[in-house]
């Protein structure tokens, strides 16, 4: 056989070689349905290792006449490669479209979900409710500071330090000197008078309280209060009963059973509590209730002379009464809950319920 013919022979046997490696190829990229096939089929028909890349490879140890054809034809076979897979990569791409789509089929047909509504927490339903109360009663609201000294929680309320009545609050100091969380919010009283004096009061004085206390169904370490002060002349512990009982008809309704227990607070004298019958248990006795039938839902007394002097207000010209409301032990009341827990726990199950 003659050179030419030689070379001839070898020209086909190489471009047959190469149209096997393109239609294996190009049948092999129709099948690829995913993405990442389709770059396994590319770094295989495509990448270093790649057939057609080891006959240009092999092509400098071809005759000199035999480079120019065969490069030609090896090229074809790539740049068909590469045409088929980019229309491959962009079939794949709808596939993979349609493919979540199905997944994230909606169901037109299927019954809305309503969002659910917010709604107020019950104890600041609660606080809104008394404040409308006693505003309608001619009280005006006035905020004292959550974070108060020893001198107007305690000295300025006749508790001077030492005083035994300060065990009456456990207290959570603060790092800084004579810093504290408020025990109750009987310190207003003093804030409220010193901005006013010698003008009469009428104001109430709702806020968060802390005490450093066993947590119990009835006691929590944070609780809101409600204070509730009048100064001026001639007021008399008559209008206090009055005041707290028209409250409690308000808010209770008209049959409501309280009753006024002698106490001791070192701000008020006299003093007292106000209970109200436990219809939680009907009166019956239950948890709650300390098996007594009744629950204490305030403190007070008419204004002890040395607060009403430490406000600014002459004890000899003017008197004055204060009340200090627990505002979760009426909220157990009115919604018969049976554990003051419930209400800082953050339970959705609960809140949902007001
Ligand atoms: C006082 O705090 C007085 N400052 C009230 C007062 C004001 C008396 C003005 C006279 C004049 P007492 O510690 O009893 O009093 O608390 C008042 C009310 O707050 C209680 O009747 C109760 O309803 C509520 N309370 C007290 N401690 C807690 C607690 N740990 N958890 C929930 N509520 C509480």
């Amino acid at each position: 056989m003659s050179d030419d013919e030689q070379v001839s022979v070898q020209k086909d046997r190489i471009q047959q070689k190469l149209n096997e490696i393109r239609n294996q190829g190009l049948a092999l990229l129709e099948e690829i349905q995913d993405e990442e096939s389709l770059q396994e089929w590319h770094r295989s028909h495509l990448g270093r290792k790649a057939a057609v890349m080891d006959i240009m490879r092999e092509m400098s140890s071809m005759p000199g006449e035999l480079r120019p054809i065969i490069g030609k034809y090896a090229n074809g076979v790539k740049q068909s490669f590469e045409k088929a897979l980019q229309e491959r990569a962009e079939a794949i791409k709808k596939i993979e479209l349609e493919r979540s789509l199905k997944k994230e089929q909606i169901d037109v047909t299927l019954p809305g979900r309503r969002p659910s509504r917010g709604r107020l927490h019950p104890e600041t339903q609660a606080l809104r409710e008394i404040s409308q109360i006693f505003v309608e009663m001619g009280f005006q609201i006035y905020r004292s500071p959550d974070v108060e000294t020893d001198e107007y929680n305690f000295e300025l309320l006749n508790m001077p330090p030492h005083h035994p009545a300060r065990d009456m609050w456990d207290t959570f100091y603060t790092t800084k000197e004579n810093v504290i969380l408020r025990t109750h919010t009987s310190p207003g009283q003093i804030h409220v008078m010193r901005q006013f004096a010698p003008e009469p009061i009428r104001a109430i004085l709702p806020g968060m309280c802390y005490r450093y206390e066993q947590i119990t169904a009835r006691s929590e370490i944070q609780f809101n209060q409600v204070e509730l002060i009048a100064v001026g002349k001639n007021i008399t512990f008559g209008d206090l009963k009055g005041t707290l009982q028209d409250f409690v008809n308000r808010l209770f309704g008209r049959e409501v059973r309280t009753r006024l227990r002698p106490n001791h607070f070192p701000f008020t004298e006299p003093s007292a509590e106000m209970d109200v019958e436990c219809f939680i248990c009907g009166g019956q006795g239950c948890p709650v209730c300390k098996k007594s039938g009744w629950l204490e839902i305030l403190g007070c007394g008419m204004m002890h002379p040395t607060v009403l002097k430490n406000g600014g207000y002459d004890p000899e010209v003017y008197s004055g009464f204060a009340a200090g409301l627990g505002p979760e032990r009426i909220n157990m009341l009115r919604h018969k809950i049976e554990d003051i827990r419930y209400f800082w726990s953050n339970d959705v199950r609960f809140l949902e319920q007001f």
